[in-house]
């Protein structure tokens, strides 16, 4: 039981999260050392949400919203974080949900269809029954992907993703998103849409904005879309690791 109290509350939960996934087995056996990393640079940033993230987090929402078929990718770490909050921002910009994992085994993908079930989530897609494709006929796993979901679609949302991934995935003409605490990951850099920020705050404040967003005129949000220059908004990310923590 942590207490209230402790200074480091929110990030200690967020731990036991990660830690209780592990012991549930659908956590990679890197998971954990992923979430270090992410940490630490949310511990630069102040545990805050940037204004350069709140804006890439707008021009995501837009994207997926005009997107003819937007899925969200989801692995161990999103999943043990913000299965809920994922599950709403799904329904909120009706996208699918499909489970995508680097290091992919039956075990963990039955386990997390179950975990998505068990949050009242019955259409998760790229689960064992699911129709499996090969992304540019690359036969790995890093390469698979549901023929309707990820395979067909042309906007992803795909957080705290490995650059192996994201390259495949961008390499076939994709529309790619990520919510990386990294700005210097390949992920990052590759990514069309770049979100510094935690997940776990990120997810939640993008459903807020697709409510306002989804009353807006079409030609509002091909505006916000087109008006948007990755590079320049990781760069501008990227300051507040060296002060974020300081304003
Ligand atoms: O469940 P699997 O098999 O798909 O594996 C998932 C991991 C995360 C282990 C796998 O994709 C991996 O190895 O990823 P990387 O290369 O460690 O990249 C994960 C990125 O997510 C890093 O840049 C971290 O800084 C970032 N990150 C970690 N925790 C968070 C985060 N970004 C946002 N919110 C977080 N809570």
């Amino acid at each position: 039981m942590i207490p209230k109290s402790h200074p480091r509350y929110e990030s200690l939960l967020l731990r036991d999260k990660i830690v209780k996934a592990s012991q549930k087995g659908y956590l990679a056996d890197s998971g954990m050392i992923a979430h270090g990393r992410g940490e630490a640079f949310d511990y630069l940033i102040g545990e805050k949400t940037t204004y350069p993230a709140k804006r890439a987090m707008y021009v995501a929402v837009a994207a997926l919203i005009l997107s003819n078929n937007p899925v969200i990718s989801v692995n161990g770490n999103a999943s043990a974080l913000a299965c809920d909050e994922i599950i709403e921002l799904a329904k909120s910009i009706n996208a699918k949900i499909e489970i995508n994992l680097f290091y992919r085994t039956d075990e963990r993908v039955r386990l997390l269809t179950k975990l998505y079930k068990d949050h009242g989530y019955d259409d998760i897609l790229g689960t064992l029954d699911d129709d499996i494709e090969y992304i540019d006929g690359i036969k790995n796993n890093r390469a698979s992907a549901s023929k309707t979901g990820i395979y067909s679609s042309d906007t992803i949302l795909v957080p705290l993703e490995d650059g192996d991934r994201a390259e495949i995935l961008k390499k076939s003409g994709k529309n790619i998103i990520t919510i990386d605490l990294n700005p210097l990951s390949r992920t990052s850099k590759m990514s069309d849409v770049s979100i510094m920020d935690n997940i776990v705050r990120a997810i939640p404040y993008m459903t807020k904005i697709a409510e306002d967003l989804k009353t807006q005129d079409k030609q509002v949000l091909i505006n916000i879309v087109n008006e948007f220059d990755n590079e320049e908004n990781l760069k501008e990310s990227s300051h507040y690791c060296k002060y974020g923590r300081y304003n």
